[in-house]
């Protein structure tokens, strides 16, 4: 087989690209080594920067979420027993955000690549990059026990975390930046109403959040050892802890009720550099990591998409490398300052083993701060909100 641009994974950075391509003229073929069903069942992301609300709606994806999304003007953080701060995103720096679920994005992009009878490969293993240091490049995979060849221009690495894009750049050429985390995340949904805002929580107990998915689906966190067993935690346990890490006025508004999902999260800040090698081009979790905390990895993963397909598109129609030759300088930059407002706000929000009474007072001193501080928490507001493209 024959097209213009192989993708490796089809979870949102995969299935984004395909479809802006796609809008642009451009060819491609998606290999996913899992089932569609199997992607479509994966619960992850929940709060979308203005800046990926823009890009769905350009790609025509923009319906369903508008209809079913949640615009929000601000984030509240809780601490000390008794503080509350909302941090106003619409007041500082005029933006806002959007709550809708991955999930929901991801059935947006399998129905759009179905409906223009995307060229996908479910089921794909063995996937392999090949020729990538060349201008002739091609992918092999298997499928149903048959090996297939796709000649191509270029590759995007659209993996993940644990895919194989990244592992073929060679190790005097990539460099890699770790942090891992001492804790991971609990999370629930329940088919419950959430709470009106997204509320953080720094607690002497360890991180919460309250987030939502509908006006009838609630989406919590609670910070727990990576040792953690997810069978040690019953419903009835998560609801006590999760309450007891929040002031009571907010805890008596959390609405119990039994989960549908349940699931630990590690958490990492990561960076692959560089993101292209040859006609290898790495997008989304292939090529970086970053906790939770701060409502990113999806975000990155749209925004390097938004980066790369530029590039491609200023390729194919106007025959200039430019934007290809600094794809990876230039979504390396923004990857790097979502990193470093992700590890800021864990280190802010989460108990570390060794923080003692001390670090605990300095997060609560930082964020009494943040609340008296309109200059701080417009800086909080611009990064929450997503920096411009
Ligand atoms: P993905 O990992 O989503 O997709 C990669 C795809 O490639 C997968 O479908 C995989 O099956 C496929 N693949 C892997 N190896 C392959 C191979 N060798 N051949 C073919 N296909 C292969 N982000 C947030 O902003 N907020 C959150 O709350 C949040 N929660 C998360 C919870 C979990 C458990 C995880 C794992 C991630 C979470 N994330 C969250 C981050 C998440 O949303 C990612 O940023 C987002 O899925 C990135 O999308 P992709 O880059 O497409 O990677
Ligand atoms: C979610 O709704 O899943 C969510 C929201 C905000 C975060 C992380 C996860 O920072």
């Amino acid at each position: 087989m024959r097209t213009q641009i192989a993708i490796i994974g089809g979870g949102p950075a995969g299935l984004l690209l395909s479809e802006i391509l796609y809008l642009n003229g451009i060819e491609s073929i998606v290999m996913e080594r899992q089932t569609r069903q199997y992607v479509l069942s994966r619960i992850r992301a929940g709060v979308l920067e203005w800046g990926t609300v823009e890009i769905l709606r350009d790609a025509g994806l923009g319906d369903r979420m508008d209809r079913e999304g949640h615009v929000h003007d601000g984030t509240a953080i809780t601490w000390g027993g008794d503080r509350r701060l909302f941090l106003d995103i619409k007041k500082h720096v005029d933006s806002q955000f959007m709550a809708y679920g991955q999930t929901k994005i991801q059935e947006d992009l399998d129905n759009a690549l179905q409906a223009r009878d995307g060229a996908i490969f479910e089921e794909a293993v063995d996937v392999m990059p090949h020729g990538f240091d060349t201008d002739s490049p091609w992918v092999t995979f298997v499928k149903d026990g048959e090996e297939h060849r796709i000649d191509c221009d270029f590759i995007a690495g659209c993996d993940g975390f644990h895919g194989v894009s990244r592992t073929v750049i060679p190790d005097d050429v990539l460099r890699e930046y770790q942090r891992e985390y001492p804790f991971g995340w609990l999370g629930i949904l329940s088919e419950t109403p959430p709470l009106p805002e997204l509320t953080y929580c720094n607690s002497p107990r360890g991180f919460a959040l309250s987030s939502m998915r509908t006006p009838m689906l609630s989406r919590y966190y609670i910070q727990v050892p990576l040792d953690t067993d997810i069978e040690a935690w019953p419903d009835d346990r998560f609801w006590e802890e999760l309450k007891a890490r929040y002031p009571n006025e907010i805890a008596e508004q959390i609405v119990t009720g039994p989960s549908i999902e349940k699931s630990i999260a590690p958490l990492r800040s990561f960076v692959a550099e560089p993101m292209r090698y040859g006609r290898l081009f790495l997008a989304g979790d292939s090529a970086h990591i970053v906790p939770p905390t701060g409502a990113k990895g999806l975000n990155l993963a749209v925004s390097d998409v938004y980066y790369l397909s530029r590039a491609l598109v200023d390729y194919y129609d106007n025959g200039s490398s430019e934007l290809l030759d600094t794809y990876s300088d230039t979504a390396l930059h923004r990857v790097w300052s979502a990193v470093r407002f992700s590890w800021w706000l864990t280190t802010l929000l989460h108990r570390f083993p060794d923080m003692g009474d001390f670090g605990q007072r300095i997060q609560e001193s930082e964020l009494d701060y943040l609340a008296s501080s309109d200059a701080f928490q417009a800086a909080v507001a611009e990064q929450y909100a997503g920096l411009p493209l």
